[in-house]
This record gives C-alpha cells, sequence and structure tokens, in this order.
C-alpha cells in the first residue's frame, strides 16, 4: 500500500511535473486509473502463466455487451486497497468519492444481457475461474438521455474521453478481418481450396480491460476490439490519386466500432450491425484459434480446451467462422471441422420475443459475407438433410436455419451448439414447450436451465455500504465472499431492535437517493413516503404504462374523490431506443404527470412521480437501495428473466409483480407472504391473446378503467396530451395493461395497507434480502461451469 501511495505521486511527477498537493482531481483520477490497471497487468501476469501451465480448458465469452459500470470503485475494492487509499487522499485535502465521480461508466452495452455479462465476469474471476470476454471498444456507448420538456433527448456518450486511462492498448495482437469480394473454388491433387478475393481488409485492434477478482488472484481480460483502415487499404486507393477517397475509406473501416446499437431486444437488421458483429466474431476467433494453436501445435483437442459461449444470438457468426478457419486455413475437412465446431459451442437464449430473434436477409448478408454465408447455407443443407433422414421434414419449417430468404440466427446456434441455456426457469419452459419446441424433441437434453445472477459485491457491498456493514456485524459471516450465507438474518426475522436498524438504514439510502433527486429534477419528495422503484430499458412489454395508468387512476380519485392514500413517490428511470416512438411518448406521459401532480397543491402532499434522466448502472447504484417496492409488471411470458428484480430484493425491497421471468424464483424463495403477485398468469396470457382480447370490453366493463382513460385524455399540459397512448390502450395493445389493471390496483392497496404496518413490513423486507443468496451471480456461474462449461479453477 505504501507502494501505491509513493506509486501516485510517482505518476503525478513524472506526467504532469505536480507534487500530490499541487494535483487536480482529474489528475489524481488519472493517476489513480492508470497506476490500478498496471497492479492488475502485473496480477494477470502471474495468473495467465498459471493457466498457461496448467493448460486447462478455458472459456470465451462472446458477447456485443459488457455493461461494465465505473470500474475504479469496484477495482480497488476488490484488491482491498478501498479504505487506504481513501485516508491517503484526504490527508491530502482529496475525497475518493469525488474521484470515483469523475470516471464515466463504460456503456458499452444496453441494458439486462450487456449487465449480465458483466456481472458474470466479475463473478467467475472471483471464483478464480479462467474466462476471457470479447466484445467492441464502441466509441460511443449507449448514449446520454437528456430529459427536455419531458421528452428524451440522445447525446453522444464520448467516454473514452476519461475512460481510456482503464484500457491497455495491445498493437502486437491486431488482427485483420475481411469483407465483401468473391470466394472461387480451387481443385488441386490435395483436394478442394477456398481463395478469397478482392475482400476489403480492415484492422482490429485491441484494447484490454482487466477484469479483477473480490479476495482472489485471479485477473481476467475483457478484450475490446477496435477497427481501424488498413494501410494496404488507403495506399490503393492513394496511387490512384484519390486522397479524399482514401480518408472516406478510413471513416467507412473505422465506422464499424463508432457506436453502439441502442435498440434493446429488438432486431434492427442493419448492414453496419451486420459487420459489427463479424468484425468483432472473426477477431476474436482468430486470436482464439491463434493462443490455442501456439500452445498446442494443434487444433485437433480444441473442443477439449476452449468453450466458446455465445451470448444471445448477436455472436453467432463464430461458428460459421470457426468453420472457415478450420477448413480454409488450417485443411480440415468439413465432417471434422463440424465435429469440433459442435462440441465448442454454448449459446444462451434471452428472448422468445419475435422482433427480438435475429434474422438476416440473404440479400443483404452473402454480400458482405460470400464465404461465411456459402457456410451457413451448407449448415442448413446438411441439416435439412439430416431432418429428413429422422422423420422431422414436416417441422423444418420451424427449424430450418434459412427460410424463405432469410437467416434466422437463433435456429443457427440450436443446431451447431451442444447445450442451449435459457436464463429462468419459466422462460426455458417456453423455450422448450413452445418457441423451439420442435428442437427441443430432435435435440433431447439439449435445453437447459440457468437462472441468472447478478455480482453482489457490486449490487449490495459497494452500492450499499451502509447495509453490508450492518450485516457483516449483525451475522458475523461474510456474506460478500458468499452469499448463500445471508440466509443466516432468518434468524432475526421477529427481532425487534433489528427490524428497526434495517428501517433506519433504508433511511438513510432514502434521504441520499431524495438528495440526488432534488438536484437533479428540483422535486422535493418525502422519505416518509414510499419510494416505489421502475428502472429498467423503456419497452411497452415491460408495461411502465400500466403503472402510469395506475398513478393517474390515483391522482383522479385524490383530486376528485377525497382518496387520501399513504403518500407514494414513484421514481421511473429508463431508456427508450431512439427510433422507438411509443417508448418515448411513454417517457413524456410520465413527465408530464409529473409535472402535473407538482402543480397541484393537494395531490402532491400524497403522490409525487419522479422521472430520473440517464439511467445506467451509476444510477442504478443510487436508487436499488433506498427503493421500497421493486415494480416488476411486465406482461407475463415476456421478461426472459429480469435481474433488476434480483438486485432489488438483495436491497430489501420487496416485489410487486407478475408471475414473469425469474419473478418466479423469487417467489418460490420469499414465500407468497412477502411478495405481491398479480395479474395473469402466462398461460392465461396465451389464452386470452388467442381468444381474441378485445381492449375496449375491459373499458366499457370496468368503471375505473373507463374514467382513468377519459381523465387520461384530459390531461394536457400545453401542447401535448395523450389520446395517442389512451387510443392504444383500449384497442391495439398487445400487452394487454388493461386485462390486468383491476388485480394491478387492487394489490396496489394491499402494498399500501400493507407497508403502514411497519412491523410487517419490515419483517418482509428482511426475508427478501435473506433470501436474495441464490439470485448471486456466484450461483448463476457455479451452474454454467458445472452444468455447461466442465472447468476448473486456475490453481
Ligand atoms: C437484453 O438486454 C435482453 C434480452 C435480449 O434478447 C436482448 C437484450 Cl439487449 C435481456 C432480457 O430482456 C431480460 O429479461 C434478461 O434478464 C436479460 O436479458 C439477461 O438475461
Amino acid at each position: 500500500m505504501d507502494n501505491f501511495a509513493t506509486d501516485i505521486k510517482k505518476y503525478l511527477e513524472k506526467i504532469f511535473g505536480n507534487t500530490i498537493d499541487e494535483a487536480s482531481e482529474r489528475q489524481i483520477y488519472q493517476a489513480l486509473m492508470v497506476i490500478t490497471r498496471d497492479r492488475l497487468a502485473e496480477k494477470r501476469f502471474e495468473s495467465n502463466k498459471k493457466l498457461k501451465e496448467s493448460q486447462q480448458k478455458r472459456v470465451y465469452y462472446m458477447s456485443m455487451e459488457f455493461l461494465v459500470g465505473k470500474t475504479l470503485r469496484n477495482n480497488l475494492y476488490n484488491l482491498g486497497y478501498e479504505d487506504e487509499i481513501k485516508h491517503f487522499l484526504a490527508k491530502h485535502g482529496f475525497s475518493l468519492e469525488r474521484i470515483y465521480n469523475i470516471e464515466p461508466d463504460p456503456g458499452l452495452g444496453n441494458g439486462g444481457l450487456g449487465r449480465l455479462a458483466s456481472c458474470y465476469m466479475d463473478a467467475l474471476t472471483s471464483n478464480d475461474y479462467p474466462i476471457m470476454g470479447f466484445s467492441i471498444l464502441y466509441e460511443f456507448g449507449i448514449f446520454k438521455q437528456v430529459i427536455s420538456d419531458g421528452w428524451q433527448q440522445e447525446y453522444p456518450d464520448n467516454w473514452l474521453d476519461l475512460g481510456r486511462y482503464g484500457l491497455l492498448y495491445r498493437n502486437d495482437e491486431e488482427i485483420e478481418v475481411k469483407f465483401y469480394g468473391n470466394t472461387k473454388e480451387e481443385w488441386s491433387s490435395e483436394g478442394l481450396h477456398i481463395r478469397y478475393e478482392d475482400y476489403t481488409a480492415i484492422k482490429a485492434e485491441p484494447y484490454d480491460l482487466f477484469i479483477s477478482g473480490y479476495d482472489s488472484d485471479t485477473v481476467n481480460v475483457l478484450r475490446l476490439w477496435k477497427s481501424k483502415a488498413t494501410g494496404g487499404f488507403n495506399m490503393k486507393l492513394f496511387e490512384k490519386g484519390e486522397y479524399s477517397k482514401s480518408l472516406e475509406s478510413e471513416a467507412i473501416a473505422e465506422s464499424i466500432s463508432k457506436l453502439l446499437y441502442p435498440a434493446d431486444d429488438n432486431d434492427n437488421g442493419k448492414a453496419l450491425r451486420i459487420k459489427q458483429q463479424y468484425f468483432f466474431t472473426s477477431a476474436s476467433l482468430q486470436q482464439i484459434v491463434k493462443n490455442h494453436y501456439d500452445t498446442y501445435m494443434t487444433l485437433d483437442n480444441f473442443a477439449e480446451k476452449v468453450v466458446i459461449h455465445i451470448n444471445d444470438t448477436h455472436p453467432s457468426m463464430c461458428i460459421p467462422e470457426l468453420m472457415r478457419i478450420l477448413m480454409d486455413e488450417y485443411e480440415y475437412s468439413w465432417d471434422k471441422a463440424w465435429s469440433i465446431t459442435t462440441k465448442t459451442f454454448a449459446y444462451t437464449n434471452h428472448t422468445i420475443m419475435a422482433e427480438a430473434l435475429e434474422k438476416w436477409s440473404v440479400d443483404l448478408f452473402q454480400p458482405i459475407l460470400p464465404r461465411i454465408y456459402t457456410i451457413i447455407r451448407e449448415i442448413n443443407n446438411r441439416f435439412c438433410k439430416w431432418c429428413n433422414d429422422i422423420g422431422a421434414a414436416g417441422e423444418l419449417d420451424e427449424m430450418s436455419i434459412i427460410h424463405n430468404n432469410v437467416i434466422r440466427m437463433a435456429n443457427l446456434c440450436i443446431v451447431s451448439s451442444y447445450s442451449v441455456n435459457g436464463v429462468s426457469m419459466l422462460h426455458t419452459e417456453i423455450l422448450k414447450k413452445d418457441t423451439f419446441k420442435s428442437f427441443n424433441r430432435i435435440y433431447p437434453g439439449k435445453f437447459i436451465n440457468v437462472t441468472n445472477g447478478i455480482a453482489h459485491r457490486r449490487w449490495l457491498g459497494q452500492a450499499n455500504p451502509e447495509l453490508t456493514r450492518y450485516l457483516n456485524k449483525l451475522l458475523g459471516v461474510d456474506f460478500i465472499k458468499d452469499l448463500s450465507s445471508i440466509d443466516k438474518l432468518l434468524e432475526y426475522q421477529d427481532d425487534k431492535a433489528v427490524l428497526e436498524d434495517l428501517e433506519n438504514i433504508k433511511n438513510i439510502k432514502k434521504l441520499q437517493l431524495a438528495e440526488y433527486i432534488k438536484s437533479s429534477t428540483a422535486i422535493k419528495v418525502d422519505t416518509n413516503s414510499i419510494f416505489d422503484v421502475q428502472i429498467k430499458r423503456l419497452h411497452e412489454y415491460k408495461r411502465q404504462l400500466l403503472n402510469a395508468l395506475h398513478i393517474i387512476y390515483l391522482y383522479r380519485m385524490i383530486k376528485f374523490n377525497g382518496l387520501k392514500p399513504y403518500p407514494r413517490t414513484f421514481i421511473f428511470s429508463a431508456k427508450a431506443s431512439s427510433g422507438y416512438v411509443m417508448a418515448k411518448n411513454i417517457i413524456k406521459l410520465i413527465c408530464s404527470i409529473s409535472e402535473i401532480i407538482e402543480a397541484d397543491p393537494i395531490v402532491r402532499e400524497y403522490i409525487k412521480v419522479v422521472f430520473l434522466e440517464d439511467y445506467r448502472v451509476s444510477l442504478a447504484e443510487k436508487i436499488i437501495p433506498a427503493a421500497n417496492v421493486s415494480e416488476q409488471i411486465s406482461q407475463a411470458g415476456k421478461e426472459a428473466s429480469g435481474t433488476g428484480n434480483m438486485k432489488l430484493m438483495l436491497n430489501g425491497a420487496v416485489t410487486l409483480g407478475t408471475m414473469d421471468g425469474a419473478n418466479v424464483e423469487i417467489h418460490n424463495a420469499v414465500g407468497q407472504d412477502n411478495i405481491f403477485i398479480f395479474g395473469l398468469s402466462s398461460e392465461e396470457v396465451e389464452e386470452l391473446f388467442k381468444n381474441d382480447y378485445r381492449a375496449i370490453d375491459y373499458y366499457n366493463n370496468n368503471q375505473d378503467i373507463k374514467e382513468t382513460i377519459d381523465f387520461m385524455r384530459t390531461l394536457d399540459n400545453g401542447h401535448t396530451n395523450f389520446n395517442y397512448i389512451a387510443d392504444y390502450l383500449v384497442s391495439t395493445d398487445p400487452y394487454m395493461c388493461l386485462a390486468d389493471f383491476e388485480s394491478y390496483k387492487n394489490t396496489q392497496k394491499i402494498v399500501e395497507d400493507t407497508y403502514q404496518d411497519k412491523g410487517k413490513w419490515n419483517k418482509m423486507s428482511l426475508v427478501n434480502i435473506a433470501k436474495s443468496g441464490i439470485f448471486s451471480a456466484d450461483r448463476a456461474t457455479k451452474e454454467y461451469v458445472e452444468k455447461i462449461w466442465k472447468i476448473e479453477k486456475i490453481k
């Protein structure tokens, strides 16, 4: 540690010519980032040495998204330096907290899927498993959201400006990726040879982000690829004297890693997206194969030593890319290459929503990736032939990889992987019984479930140090090391003093959040009110609209019917994909309700609505510890798992939810007395949808719904009105908000009544914390290790 202080001083002297007392916060920040990175690089060297010696099997985790969140606190926390650096800096008049705030959130993901990938990297590293992540170094991560007059506006997130100090540029390992062009078949005495001509090559530059583990010697790497024009590529154009064109082509090459597509759970079918996918999968696969070959001088044992995990279908081009490398570069036959490939890949599915299952039109795909396309076509031909042989030809409409001139990437993954998993019990059941039922029939045992988990060290240890310290002292167990031991808290479920302590800690976190709300929205909230939280991407299926509709109902009842509910603060935070009109309108609706209530001296005594802009990991860390109620109200069958639900539970919020995703597991864990479940089940949703759901009937037959929607049409703050949304609710809403409204409203009333019984509420909250052990990413990744990957810890 002495060393760390010395290193800071040295860095300041060397880079800025400053003493620590002359340095700015910005300079201290840079020093801490760089020194931490270099410490991790040294540790990485040691753990890598062990890994090379043991020659053990490794996992490569391929994901278009890693929602890393701020790294500095996490790394110092994991390395155990936090307290000492805090004191050292304080001696010189600096606040470590303020330094942490300088770091931008690396927002290299949209939401759940990206954050899951980061939680898993953290957990696997803490548990000493050899994993390497691969993704793209987006110059612009998920956009910055600014709310202006209630509307979402998107601004570029220039995170590398200050974020780059955590990265290590490895230009010794850059790789070329090829697009376009033609393939030629050449026969010689040695057999068939594929010549790839007239392609366009682009450089992939690796940037490494080190992943630290808690109380562990292991450091793993997340490798992020940045696209660059190749020198030769430009020179060709230079020779023709086309200087400006050469710069254009450079810009095109560099556009590949320019930005993250902000559509969560939606397939956007763009050529640039294909290029992004192939760019990062090809670079990664070349790297992986090279690592393997350099170690073993053969690829025959590839599948014994390598697992490549595909996070959703976004990295699915890994599959034909491995086939291509094995056949075109290492001269394997189709059958041998296929045998290796199908033992190498494991695939996680994260959605059943049709619009999110990736499909590429052949016409778009083939010119960009001609060789990859012929390989996919051949995989499909052989698969179809095999289905014929086993009598499954009748199900090829569902199963064939290429269908009506589109490539169905999920089908490619299922056919080519040895394991396919869903992310919650219900989700996996739906995959097996519905979405992929024919596949499940022809590949018995291939589909398995691994319910998602979260990095509790970040979501409890770091986000809620007050609760962590308290539980540490009370329980006398290291639940940060092993979250399952937190169930010892159950012994205190009837202990009045403990229940009060927990309530006091919750109030401290509510006060901190209230401060933040005041500073970012100017709204003063009452910390005695129920903090009711819905934070997640904005999506129709997640039904923020149902929540908003209920708030409008309350507003009307308070204003015109003398209702005096227990005070409640409804807190929302959500980004909408930039092209998603309905989602943006829902944000506008929520912001308008907030404004209208603020302007109403009577209603605002009871309910308030707060929309916090720019939802991101670091904001979630502020909101979650302060929540009393966790809104998980998606239409049953639609949310694959959810992970915010777990983070909120871990921090003592009580779930108000449908029987959807991992809410089902939460329900099983806490029992029905410690959760508020409402609404239709996924089977009932299916039934009702098939039998022609008629929203208008709910409007006509339910007085509250009728009055609420009529009232909604009168809400008009200035130039906007909400007829558009009201019309949708009573007509085409596929997520059937009105069908669940009555049940939601009644359950909300139960929530309110229960909250007023402080003893009862606190006990519910305690049980939620105590039962959250199974939602640790330690448990989830252990299941991946044992059921799918079959890897060992680094020794
Ligand atoms: C995503 O975040 C998810 C699914 C998907 O197909 C694409 C993206 Cl970007 C989410 C699911 O919606 C959510 O239910 C789940 O908890 C999360 O992935 C992690 O599995």
